[in-house]
C-alpha cells in the first residue's frame, strides 16, 4: 500500500473508534443533567439513583473518549502535514475554541460534579453537569464547523503568497450552512445513541427483576431455591420481590420511558436534519449524491434504488433491482421530477471545470452507496427498542418479559454502527478531496480553494506509517477492551440502594468520599 492509503486507513480506523464513545458522552450528558435536575426539582431518591447509576457509565466513558481522542489530533501534523499547512488559517481559530472549551468546561467541571458530591450545595453541584453538557456540545459545534469546511470551504480567499487559502471572514466559517446542518444531525444521533443505551439498560433491567421475582415466588411454592438465579447485583441480593417490583415501577419504569420518549424525539429529528443535509449536499457535492445513489447516467424524476447488485465501483456494471420512482429527485430539492446529475457527467464537467484531465472524481460506489443506506437501517435497532418498551409499559405495566429484555440487549450496538456508517458515508464520499472545490457558490473564484488527498498526506516512507497504524490499532483494541468490560461490570452491578441516600453538605465523612468516585 502507498503512504496515502495507510494514512487514510490510520486516520479511518481511529477515528471511528473515536466516534464510538464520543456520541454516548455528548447524548448521554443532557440525559443526566435532566435525572439530576428531576431529583432536584422533587425530591425523588430514585432520580438519585438513577444519575448517579448512569453517571458511572458516563465518566467511564468520557475518560476513553479523551483518551482516544488526543492521539486524533497527532495525526494531523504526524501523518497530514501538507493538508494542516493548507487549512492552518481555518482551522486554528475553531479547533482553538474546541480546545477552551473541551478543558475549561468539561474538565474542570466534569471534575467538581465528580468529587464534589456532598461537598458542594446541591445547586452549585447541578450547575456542574449542566456546564458539563453544554461543554460537549459547543466543542462537537467547533469539530463539526472544521469539518463543515472542508466538505464546503467558505470564508477564505487564496493567499498566493503563502500558497493556501487565507482566511477574510471568521464568521462565515463558524456559520456555514453544512455546519448548521450537519451539527445537529450529528447531536441527535447523539440523542440517540444515548437514550437507545438508558431505555435498553433500563428494559434489561426490569426483565431481569421481573424473572427473579417470579422464580423467586416460584421457588417459594415447589420448596426450591436452586431455581433462584444467582446474582451478585446489590440491589438485588437478598431483595424480597415486592422490593424488586417496587425497583421496576419506581426506578426503571420512569427511567425508561423518559429514554424511550427521547429515542422518539431524536429520530423524528435525524429525520428532519438528514432531510436537510441531503438537499445541501445535491448542491454542495452533486458527486457524493450521485455516488450515494450509483447513479452513473443524469436522470429528470431520478428514483431512489433500494437494492442494486454488481458494483466493482466502477459504472459498468451496477444494476438496480428494487427501486422508489422519483424518490431521488424528491429527496434532492423536494420536487419528483428535478434532474439528478450521475457520476458520468459530473466527472466530464469537473474535469473541464478544474482543466484535471485524467483525474478521476468518483468516490468508491460500493462504499457510499451501501454505507448510507447502513445508516438509515441500524436507526431501526433503536426503532424496536422504543416501540416494543413503550408496548410492554404501557398503562403503569412493570413488567418486562425476559425476551424482551435480550432483544433490547441485542439492539445495542445499532445505534453506534448507525453513526459510524453515517461518517464513513460522509468522508468516504468526500473523496478524492480533503478539501472539496466549493461548486455551490460561484461568486469570485471559489474553485481555486481545493486539496486532493493525496496532495495532503506527509513525506513518509510507508512502514513507518505502517509502524504508528499497527501501534495505534493495538492501543485502541486494548481501550476498546478495558471500555466494554468496564461497561458491562457497572451494568450488571446496577444501582446500588446506597445512592439513594443524598450526601449532607459540608460532611466530610468516608461516605461521601466512597460515593464521589471509589467505583
Ligand atoms: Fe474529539 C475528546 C480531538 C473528532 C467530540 N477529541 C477529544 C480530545 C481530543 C479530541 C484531543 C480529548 C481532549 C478533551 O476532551 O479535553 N476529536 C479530536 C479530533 C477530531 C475529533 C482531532 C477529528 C477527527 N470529537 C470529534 C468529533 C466530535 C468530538 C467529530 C463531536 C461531534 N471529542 C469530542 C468530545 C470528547 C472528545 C465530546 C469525546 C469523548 C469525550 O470528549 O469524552 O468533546
Ligand atoms: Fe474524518 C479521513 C471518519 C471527523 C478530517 N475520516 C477519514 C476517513 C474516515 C473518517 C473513515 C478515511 C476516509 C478515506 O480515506 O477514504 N471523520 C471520520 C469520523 C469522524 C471524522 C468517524 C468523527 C469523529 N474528520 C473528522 C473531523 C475532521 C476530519 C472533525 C477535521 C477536523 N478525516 C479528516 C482528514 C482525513 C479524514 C484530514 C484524511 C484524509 C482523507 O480524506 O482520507
Ligand atoms: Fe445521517 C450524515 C441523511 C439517519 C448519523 N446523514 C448524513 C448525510 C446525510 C444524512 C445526507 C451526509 C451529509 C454530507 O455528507 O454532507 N441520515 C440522513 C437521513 C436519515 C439519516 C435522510 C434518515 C432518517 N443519520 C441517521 C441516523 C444516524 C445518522 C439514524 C445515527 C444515529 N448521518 C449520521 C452521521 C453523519 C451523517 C454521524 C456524519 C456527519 C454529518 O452529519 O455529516
Amino acid at each position: 500500500m502507498s503512504v496515502v492509503d495507510i494514512s487514510r486507513w490510520q486516520f479511518g480506523i481511529t477515528t471511528v473508534y473515536h466516534f464510538i464513545l464520543v456520541p454516548l458522552t455528548i447524548g448521554l450528558a443532557p440525559l443526566i443533567a435532566i435525572m439530576q435536575t428531576v431529583w432536584h426539582r422533587t425530591g425523588n431518591e430514585q432520580w438519585l439513583r438513577a444519575t448517579k447509576f448512569f453517571g458511572k457509565i458516563f465518566l467511564i466513558n468520557f475518560a476513553l473518549g479523551v483518551a482516544t481522542g488526543i492521539v486524533q489530533e497527532f495525526q494531523f501534523g504526524m501523518n497530514w502535514s501538507e493538508y494542516s499547512r493548507y487549512v492552518a488559517d481555518v482551522f486554528g481559530a475553531p479547533l482553538a475554541l474546541e480546545g477552551l472549551m473541551a478543558f475549561f468546561l468539561e474538565s474542570t467541571f466534569i471534575g467538581l460534579w465528580m468529587f464534589g458530591w456532598g461537598r458542594l450545595s446541591r445547586r452549585l453541584h447541578l450547575a456542574c453537569i449542566w456546564l458539563v453538557a453544554i461543554g460537549v456540545n459547543a466543542s462537537a459545534y467547533f469539530i463539526i464547523a472544521a469539518n463543515s469546511w472542508m466538505q464546503h470551504p467558505v470564508g477564505v480567499e487564496w493567499d498566493p503568497e503563502r500558497g493556501r487559502p487565507a482566511m477574510n471572514n471568521f464568521i462565515a466559517v463558524i456559520t456555514n450552512n453544512t455546519t448548521l446542518v450537519a451539527f445537529p444531525h450529528v447531536i441527535m444521533g447523539a440523542l440517540l445513541t444515548a437514550s437507545t443505551v438508558v431505555a435498553v439498560v433500563g428494559l434489561w433491567w426490569m426483565a431481569r427483576n421481573t424473572y427473579r421475582a417470579s422464580k423467586i415466588e416460584e421457588a417459594a411454592k415447589i420448596g426450591d431455591e436452586s431455581i433462584i438465579p444467582a446474582t451478585t447485583s446489590p440491589s438485588q441480593v437478598g431483595a424480597s420481590p415486592e422490593k424488586l417490583r417496587h425497583d421496576n415501577a419506581t426506578l426503571w419504569r420512569p427511567v425508561s420511558i423518559f429514554a424511550l420518549w427521547v429515542i422518539i424525539g431524536s429520530g423524528l429529528g435525524l429525520f428532519i436534519t438528514g432531510d436537510m443535509q441531503g438537499q445541501l449536499m445535491f448542491k454542495q457535492q452533486p458527486m457524493k449524491m450521485a455516488a450515494a445513489e450509483s447513479l452513473c447516467e443524469t436522470e429528470t424524476g431520478a428514483s431512489f434504488s433500494v437494492l442494486s447488485i454488481g458494483r466493482q465501483n466502477n459504472c459498468d456494471n451496477i444494476e438496480h433491482i428494487i427501486t422508489i420512482p422519483n424518490m431521488l429527485s424528491f429527496l434532492s430539492d423536494h420536487s419528483f421530477d428535478s434532474e439528478v446529475k450521475g457520476v458520468n457527467e459530473l466527472q466530464k464537467q469537473y474535469q473541464e471545470a478544474l482543466n484535471m484531465p485524467g483525474q478521476n472524481f468518483a468516490p468508491n460506489l460500493f462504499v457510499t452507496y451501501w454505507s448510507f443506506r447502513a445508516m438509515i437501517t441500524w436507526a431501526l435497532g433503536s426503532v424496536v427498542v422504543a416501540f416494543g418498551g413503550l408496548w410492554f409499559l404501557r398503562k403503569k405495566r412493570t413488567e418486562v418479559p425476559r425476551w424482551f429484555g435480550r432483544l433490547a440487549l441485542w439492539m445495542l450496538p445499532t445505534p453506534f454502527l448507525a453513526n459510524a456508517s453515517g461518517w464513513i458515508f460522509t468522508e468516504m464520499g468526500r473523496q478524492p478531496w480533503v478539501v472539496v472545490p466549493n461548486w455551490a457558490d460561484a461568486d469570485g473564484d471559489p474553485l481555486r480553494i481545493h486539496m486532493l488527498v493525496q496532495d495532503g498526506v506527509s513525506n513518509h516512507t510507508p512502514p513507518m506509517v505502517w509502524a504508528t497504524l499497527i501501534g495505534f490499532t493495538l492501543l485502541y483494541g486494548a481501550l476498546g477492551v478495558v471500555w466494554f468490560y468496564l461497561e458491562r461490570r457497572y451494568v450488571i452491578e446496577g444501582p446500588s440502594d446506597k445512592d439513594a441516600a443524598a450526601p449532607d453538605v459540608g460532611s466530610d465523612d468516608d461516605e461521601s468520599a466512597e460515593l464521589s468516585f471509589a467505583y
